[in-house]
């Protein structure tokens, strides 16, 4: 059913990449009643103000997309963080959700809940059937605990909370720190410096065989708000492309776009993480939805988005020190 254009929608993490592309597609549908609330306003981790938040707020819709989230790097350094924060804010927002009866909430997950030599393409029921990838088993076990979580608020009190798994994600907004972020973010900020600096080459970590999906964030809050309109279901549901590449190709397309000239160096002390990653998407498709952003458009316009960001800064900053000299 489609969420009434005067929902009281609640998006969890509106500030993050996914979150961001959520209320864009959202406030472009129509729909005016978005609850949003900052870190500072609402620690998600902490029930009481996660209840509290509810209790004042009531939301009829919760897309629940935040999360402590970041590359392999981020992944493998930090898994206290990664574990603890996404754990309780998958708690707390389910919960709250259910103690103030919200008609239905959309739990985003990651692909990286499945084996690490799951069959590929992944199948949504090759959840639970074989060990992690090392490099990001805190997250995925945060992520698999936010699946049961909304099947259990199913099954035992019948809320309909739903789990969508999307692949590897990338666009405006997302991380461009090269300590946290995804592969895609960072590839742009590499070849972005090297076209600045003149750098003849580019260092990519790992071999660069490992093969990997990627979905603009602008299909993916696309799909989620079809999921939530049309999906309701106990499992889980893939959200991708069902198309992947290896780094290699990635790197060579992103090096394209922005630094033709550089060439690709590899750091193979670097890990590679999970051989191949590319979701099986037929039952998303058998909804009716499918993708509309390629992966080369994709990189064209988040790459205008990124130098567009970094002109914006650079004015922030001419307007900050012409105030500075005049005070
Ligand atoms: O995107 P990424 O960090 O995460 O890395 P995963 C993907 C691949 O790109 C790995 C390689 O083989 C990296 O070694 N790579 C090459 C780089 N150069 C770089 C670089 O400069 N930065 C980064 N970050 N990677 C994540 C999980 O796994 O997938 C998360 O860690 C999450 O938990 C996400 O689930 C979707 O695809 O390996």
């Amino acid at each position: 059913m489609t969420m009434p254009s005067d929902a009281r929608i609640y998006v969890a993490g509106h500030a993050g990449l996914v979150g961001s592309a959520v209320m864009r597609r959202l406030q472009n549908a129509g729909y005016t009643n978005i609850l949003t609330a900052t870190r500072g306003q609402l620690d998600l981790r902490d029930q009481g103000e996660v209840s509290h938040w509810f209790k004042a707020n009531r939301p009829e819709y919760v897309f629940l997309v935040a999360g402590t989230v970041g590359g392999i790097m981020a992944n493998s350094t930090r898994p206290a963080e990664f574990i603890y924060d996404n754990l309780m804010i998958h708690g707390t927002v389910v919960h709250a959700a259910h103690e103030y009866a919200a008609t239905k909430l959309l739990y985003l997950g990651s692909s990286c809940i499945y084996p690490r030599q799951a069959t590929q393409p992944i199948t949504e029921d090759q959840l639970l059937t074989g060990p992690l990838e090392p490099t990001n088993e805190w997250y995925a076990i945060a992520k698999i605990a936010g699946i049961k979580l909304c099947q259990a608020y199913r099954q035992q009190y019948g809320r309909d909370f739903i789990s969508a798994m999307p692949t590897n994600l990338y666009g405006p907004n997302d991380n461009f720190d090269l300590t946290s972020s995804h592969v895609l973010p960072a590839l742009i900020r590499k070849f972005h410096d090297a076209r600045e600096t003149g750098a003849a080459d580019v260092e990519i970590w790992g071999t660069g065989s490992p093969m990997r999906e990627f979905l603009h964030v602008d299909d993916l809050a696309d799909a989620c708000v079809h999921l939530m309109d049309n999906y309701s279901e106990h499992s889980h549901i893939n959200v991708g492309t069902g198309l992947d590449l290896s780094i290699r190709e990635l790197a060579e397309k992103v090096r394209d776009v922005v630094c033709p000239s550089a060439e690709l160096r590899f750091d193979t002390t670097k890990p590679d993480g999970t051989p191949r990653k590319v979701l099986d998407v037929s039952r998303l498709r058998a909804t009716g939805w499918s993708p509309s952003i390629d992966l080369d458009t994709g990189i064209r316009t988040t790459y205008q988005w990124f130098l567009d960001q970094q002109t914006a800064n650079r004015s922030m900053r001419g307007i900050g020190s012409v105030a500075t000299a005049a005070g």
